[in-house]
């Protein structure tokens, strides 16, 4: 019989190590038999006709996610959806039985295994900080709070220290941090969400999430685009929303693999788990196609809309921000979908155009099909996306839209080779989401332009500009804007030249060649944000006018 852990991706056995695995097997299978972990299967379901569809529906599977064509869809069933299956007298066939046992045999990687993937992948996406965790390459809960200590410690100017925005059924806390310049202080700039974990065995929607995170910081002061949206935005990330599912897919699964969807109610009837992503409170229960009342159901709604802690956590972090665009990061599919779950269609106009220009220009490059989810998967209600999105009431619409990364083959725990790739694919749509193209129009904390600017030279100053301006008084908005509070900055021919402190208002800029033309930028920058206004320029020649001439209306009397 093979080891679990002689295959590698190589193909050749690694002997020397292999007792301690053959012990750490023993352990992990006598700790899954005390916790007795569902037995999952990939099926095959053959839906020739719509009746085959219909019988399949009403078989009460509450069916979540897989892969669909015409004929046929794939789906990672537990033993209840199984029987239940075989009751309908649908043809299936099964691809993999035991789910688990697969996955150790064939995804797992042993230790020299992921150290050399490690070191390929490192260089190949040149990231520092960004590195596979202990659990099949993904970090653990542990790990992750890990990953966002270190960041903060690395970056303290960039990334708040995380705090808990609630705690799960458990007791767990759900953590938040926030990318931006000044972390600490609230200065009022476009709010961006991204979170991932609702569902506790997608574990790469976390880490695309972090991988994000370190692109922004390890990119910051060097990649303009990086820098401008870090300087004026707020991102904000909650990496993993259900710490309970998630930790319990470690205990169950120690090496990665874990099934668990929900999160870890005890529902009180022998079954555990609420889908987080049936809980929110808008359109809860719409009917029973896109949740299920039945508690042993995958995508079980729960008592009541924000039943559950973790959902409620969600909802109270959103309503005490001004979020305007958000990703619920899940797997799989390679899906952009936006609102609305709970029935086919999209939001009224003009959002529902807005929806589908983010999502071409986000997909252009992964070329992941976008559409709400009925066009693209099935209904759901009680989702996150048409929570934040059609709450309009508590706080302002947030533009929504869940990722499924990854394809059919790559399911929920990808092959260690493609954490970095998948999470590679999604940086650009991550950025496109926080530039918020016709979302964030003007910033309203930015400050005004200086006013009348004028830049002056003639004959007698020929080596040097006079610039003199009037200084702003507040910010977009309309809040004041003192004289401390700003600095004009100056670029001469593009390049910064002076950064002047409000209440001055000129400017002279010496040693200038006689007869050139010089082009001059100014902007207001407040100093507590920076936050920068719009670019006023102006273009005067050194020495060149007006030219001295001859008097005229020159009377002798
Ligand atoms: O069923 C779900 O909750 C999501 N699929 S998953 O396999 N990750 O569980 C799809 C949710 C789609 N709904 C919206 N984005 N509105
Ligand atoms: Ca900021
Ligand atoms: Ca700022
Ligand atoms: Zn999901």
């Amino acid at each position: 019989m093979q080891s679990r852990f002689m295959r590698t991706a190589t193909g050749k056995a690694v002997v020397p190590i292999l007792m301690a695995f053959l012990l750490t097997a023993v352990f992990t299978s006598f700790l899954s038999a005390q916790t007795a972990p569902e037995v999952y299967s990939k099926v095959k379901i053959f839906t020739e006709s719509p009746q085959d569809l219909l019988t399949l529906r009403e078989a009460g599977m509450g069916l979540d996610h897989g892969y669909q064509t015409e004929k046929y869809l794939e789906v990672f069933l537990d033993s209840r959806q199984m029987s239940l299956l075989k009751k309908t007298g649908l043809n299936y066939e099964v691809l993999i039985p035991d789910w688990n046992a697969y996955y150790d045999q064939n995804i797992a990687m042993n230790p020299a295994e992921m150290k050399s993937l490690q070191r390929e992948m490192k260089k190949q996406y040149g990231v520092q900080g960004f590195e596979f965790g202990s659990m099949g390459g993904f970090y653990t809960l542990a790990e992750v709070l890990t990953e966002l200590d270190s960041m903060h410690l690395l970056y303290p100017n960039l990334i708040s220290a995380r705090q808990s925005i609630g705690t799960s059924v458990e007791g767990r806390d759900i953590w938040m941090v926030k990318i931006s310049d000044n972390p600490g202080i609230d200065e009022g700039e476009p709010e961006v969400l991204y979170t991932a974990l609702h569902h506790a065995r997608e574990p790469q929607g976390m880490m695309t999430v972090i991988y994000f995170m370190y692109q922004l910081l390890e990119n910051y002061g060097t990649d303009p685009e990086v820098t401008f949206l870090v300087n004026n935005r707020e991102l904000y990330f909650v990496p993993v929303v259900n710490p309970d599912g998630y930790e319990y897919n470690r205990q169950t699964n120690p090496n990665g693999g874990g099934m668990w969807r929900k999160n870890r109610l005890n529902n009180g009837d022998g079954t555990f788990g609420v889908d987080l992503n049936r809980n929110y409170g808008f359109q809860w229960a719409y009917d029973d196609n896109g949740s299920s009342p039945y508690t042993g159901d995958q995508t079980y709604r729960g008592t009541a809309p924000f039943s559950e802690p973790e959902t409620q956590a969600i909802r109270d972090f959103c309503n005490a921000h001004q979020f305007q665009l958000a990703l619920n990061y899940h797997t799989y599919s390679n899906l952009l979908i936006y609102p609305w779950g709970y029935i086919n269609a999209l939001p009224p106009a003009p959002d529902d155009q807005i929806f589908i220009n983010l999502a071409v220009d986000m997909t252009q490059f992964n070329g992941y099909a976008y559409g709400n989810a009925s066009q693209l998967l099935y209904p759901v209600n009680g989702d996150s996306d048409d929570w934040m999105y059609g709450e309009q009431t508590t706080k302002p619409k947030i533009f929504t839209m869940t990722p499924e990364v990854g394809s059919a083959s790559d399911g929920f725990w990808p092959n260690p080779n493609r954490i970095y790739p998948l999470a590679q694919e999604n940086v650009y749509p991550n950025l496109r989401l926080a530039w918020g193209d016709e979302v964030i129009t003007a910033d309203p904390l930015d400050p005004v332009p200086p006013g009348s600017v004028v830049a002056y030279s003639d004959y007698t100053t020929p080596a040097s500009m006079l610039l003199s301006w009037s200084d702003p008084n507040a910010l977009a908005n309309g809040d004041t804007l003192l004289p401390g509070d700003f600095t004009i900055e100056i670029e001469r021919d593009g390049a910064a030249i002076a950064s002047i402190a409000g209440g001055t208002e000129t400017y002279t800029d010496n040693g200038l060649a006689d007869g050139v033309m010089y082009t001059y930028n100014l902007y207001t920058k407040v100093v507590a944000t920076d936050s920068l206004s719009e670019v006023v320029s102006v273009s005067w020649t050194a020495g060149g006018a007006p030219q001295p001439s001859a008097p005229s209306n020159f009377f002798v009397t």
